[in-house]
C-alpha cells in the first residue's frame, strides 16, 4: 500500500480536486492545502522525513529553482517528488527531471493541475473509479474554469461558484462522497438555487466595487487597483471588461490573505513579467503575487500613529 503526501493549491477547485482524486486512489494519504508562497517551506519540512512516503506530489503549485536544484541532486528526493503544474510562468522548471509543467497538451488542449494529475494517476495507479463519467465531467469543468475556456460550456462555471460557497474543506468532502455515489454528474435543485443566489450577490458586489478603483502608474503600466477579496475571478473579469481602453490590468489587493490577484485588461499584457518582480507567479492574463509580511503592520501604524502592534 502506497503512502502518499500531496501538496496542493488551496485557492480554487483546481487545487481541491486533486485531494479528491488522491483519496479515491490511495488509502494512506496526507495532504496540505497551501498558498503559492508556502510551498518551499513545506517541502523543506518534508525532505528530512521523506523516507516514510512513497511519493510526494506537488500539484498546481511549484517550488523555487534553488529548492529544485537541491532535489535534483539527491537520488531519493527526485525519485519520490513529482511536481505537476500548468502555470505558464513556470515553463522553465521543465529543465528538472521530477517537474512537469504543461500549458497545452500534445493535442492542443489547455491543461490544469487537476487534469494533469488525473492523467498521471491513470498512467501510474489506474483504478476503475478514475474512469467514471462524473469524474471526467468534473475534471473537465474544473480544467475549463481554470484555463478560462468555460465559455464554450457555461455550465462548467457552477463548480467554481459552489467552491466559493462551500469553502475548500466542505467542497472536498461533498464531491468525494458525490463521485463515489454517482456515475454521472449533474447539478441538483439545491445547487441551482445556491447558484442563483450567488449570482445575484456577485452582481451586487461588482456594482458596489466598480467605482472604488484607484488608478495607479507602476513600472510604466496603468493599473486599476482595488481593495477586494471577494469573488476575485468574477470581479476581475467584469472590471477587465468595463475598463477596456482605460487600464493595462486590474490588481485586486487582498489584505486578509496577504496576496494580490491580477487580471489583464489589454490583450498584449504578460502578467508573468510584471508579477515576477514582486515574487509572483501565474499566467499571461491572470496572475498573483504575495503582499510583504510587514504591510498589515505598516497600515496599522499609518492609521494609528504611535501605535504598537503586540
Ligand atoms: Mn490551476
Amino acid at each position: 500500500m502506497y503512502k502518499i503526501r500531496l501538496l496542493t493549491h488551496i485557492a480554487d477547485p483546481d487545487g481541491a480536486f486533486p485531494v479528491i482524486l488522491s483519496k479515491l486512489v490511495f488509502q494512506n494519504l496526507e495532504y496540505d492545502l497551501l498558498q503559492v508562497d508556502e510551498v518551499d517551506d513545506k517541502v523543506k519540512e518534508i525532505l528530512p522525513i521523506i523516507e516514510q512516503y512513497d511519493y510526494v506530489y506537488i500539484v498546481d503549485l511549484n517550488i523555487s529553482k534553488e529548492l529544485a536544484q537541491t532535489i535534483e541532486q539527491n537520488e531519493i528526493y527526485k525519485q519520490k517528488i513529482r511536481v505537476i503544474d500548468h502555470h505558464f510562468g513556470k515553463m522553465d522548471m521543465n529543465q528538472f527531471s521530477f517537474i512537469e509543467v504543461v500549458d497545452i497538451d500534445e493535442i492542443g488542449i489547455k491543461q490544469s493541475g487537476t487534469s494533469l494529475y488525473l492523467k498521471n494517476l491513470i498512467q501510474n495507479f489506474d483504478t476503475p473509479i478514475l474512469h467514471k463519467p462524473c469524474i471526467q465531467t468534473l475534471v473537465d469543468y474544473i480544467r475549463r474554469i481554470d484555463t478560462w475556456t468555460w465559455q464554450e460550456l457555461p455550465e462548467a462555471k457552477g463548480i467554481s461558484s459552489l467552491f466559493n460557497i462551500f469553502g475548500v474543506d466542505y467542497f472536498i468532502e461533498h464531491y468525494y462522497t458525490y463521485v463515489k455515489e454517482h456515475d454521472t454528474f449533474s447539478y441538483d435543485d439545491k445547487d441551482l438555487y445556491l447558484l442563483e443566489v450567488e449570482n445575484i450577490q456577485i452582481q451586487n458586489y461588482i456594482n458596489k466595487v466598480k467605482d472604488d478603483i484607484i488608478p495607479v502608474k507602476v513600472d510604466g503600466y496603468c493599473v486599476g487597483v482595488l481593495f477586494s477579496d471577494r469573488y476575485t475571478s468574477d470581479v476581475g473579469n467584469a472590471l477587465a471588461e468595463m475598463y477596456k481602453g482605460t487600464y493595462d490590468f486590474i490588481a485586486m489587493i487582498k489584505l486578509r490573505t496577504k496576496n494580490i490577484s491580477y487580471r489583464a485588461v489589454k490583450d498584449n499584457i504578460d502578467l508573468t513579467v510584471f508579477t515576477q518582480k514582486y515574487g509572483g507567479n501565474g499566467h499571461k492574463h491572470a496572475a498573483g503575487s504575495p503582499i510583504p509580511d510587514m504591510v498589515p503592520t505598516n497600515i496599522i501604524h499609518e492609521i494609528f500613529p504611535g501605535s504598537e502592534v503586540l
